[in-house]
């Protein structure tokens, strides 16, 4: 869908490492690893994370499309280490003398990919589905989102998140992570991402592939483990007319609003309103107190596999979010204001 900003991803969870090419920056914007990198711990944090995180310290290296420090324009390539990648050399090899049934599992985990990718890609060992599906492969994309925000912020975007639920809780989240935990269970949540500043006109009303607020909606719905999307004030279906629509007023000759019911978005455009995205995220369907299931290997009733979870991930979640609409957003800009190099950019 990304016409001007493209990137393509690869990598399994326990596979060597997590590749991405990213096609389509002009030349000349700053790529500062320590930026990406500090996206990527941001992603790695919040409290809930398992076992995983701790082996895992994710930094990325640049191998392509970056010249001191500036793209020349050429396609951007982004490489993490997979650490835990070590334990796992034998499990993941590529070579078909490696052949061994260690680590397979044919429980499936309800909620999981597993069940309807087994049957899609015919494959009985659902660790072939699971090492794809897994949201490891969001480390890569929050390091594309770090690319893409860099571009954003030649043009003064920002961006900010914030947690509005866990579980049942508003606020004290630890404690509501920690009796989870404790149960063998595990929490989603919900959370909000505001981008500010951006240009009146991103997107278009013209036609219905064009709406940011569909594009927008995709980016965010295909972040793993997300349910629903909405797009500025999640009560507009009760509220009347007069109440939900931001009124416009003068003020020194300038137009002002008073509310942002919209969230940004009037027409699949933006308003010059602040772009507000709510998203919700279920809970991790990997469960210490195992959830019923079928095996698929003798089509018996059982208990789903579990090896390793994390309790709750919605701020990993919100990261990876942000990240995307950022993959969004700078696609938008390049296809507004677009050429071959950043000054080209900033003169139109
Ligand atoms: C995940 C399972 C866990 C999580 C993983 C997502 O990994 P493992 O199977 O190695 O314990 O830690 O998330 C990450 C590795 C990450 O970097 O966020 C899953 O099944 O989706």
């Amino acid at each position: 869908m990304l016409t001007k900003f493209r990137f393509l991803t690869a990598g399994e969870s326990h596979g060597k490492c997590l590749t991405a090419i990213i096609e389509g920056i002009p030349s000349g914007f700053e790529i500062d690893p320590d930026f990406i990198n500090a996206e990527l711990k941001r992603r790695q944090g919040g409290y809930g994370r398992g076992a995983r995180m701790s082996i895992e310290s994710d930094t990325v290296e640049i191998t392509s499309g970056v010249r001191f420090g500036k793209t020349l324009g050429s396609p951007v390539t982004l490489v993490i280490q997979n650490k835990d990648w070590e334990n796992w050399q034998k499990i993941m090899s590529a070579c078909a003398d490696d052949v061994t049934d260690e680590k397979a599992f044919t429980k499936c985990r309800p909620g999981h990919a597993d069940y309807a990718g087994s049957i899609k890609y015919n494959t009985k060992d659902l660790r072939d589905i699971l090492e794809r599906s897994s949201a490891r492969k969001t480390a890569i994309e929050v390091a594309v989102g770090a690319v893409a925000k860099m571009i954003l912020k030649q043009f003064d975007i920002t961006c900010s998140f914030k947690i509005l639920q866990i579980g049942n809780a508003k606020e004290n989240f630890e404690a509501e992570i920690d009796r989870a935990k404790e149960a063998g269970d595990t929490l989603g949540g919900k959370f909000e991402i505001i981008y500010q500043n951006l240009p009146v006109g991103l997107g278009s009303h013209v036609h219905w592939d064009r709406m940011l607020d569909g594009k927008i909606a995709q980016a965010v719905m295909s972040v793993p483990a997300v349910k629903s999307v909405t797009i500025g004030n999640h009560h507009a279906y009760k509220m009347t007319g007069s109440e939900y629509h931001d009124q416009m007023y003068l003020e020194n000759g300038e137009i002002i609003r008073k509310t942002n019911n919209a969230g940004g978005l009037e027409g699949g455009m933006t308003n010059g309103q602040p772009l507000v995205v709510t998203a919700v995220m279920k809970p991790i369907p990997t469960l210490r107190k195992p959830l019923n299931t079928v095996d698929l290997s003798n089509m018996t009733e059982c208990e789903a596999h579990f090896e390793r979870s994390d309790t709750c991930a919605v701020e990993a979640c919100s990261v990876v979010a942000e990240a995307r609409i950022a993959c969004v957003l700078a696609d938008e800009l390049l296809l507004k204001f677009g050429g071959d190099s950043l000054a080209e950019m900033q003169k139109r």
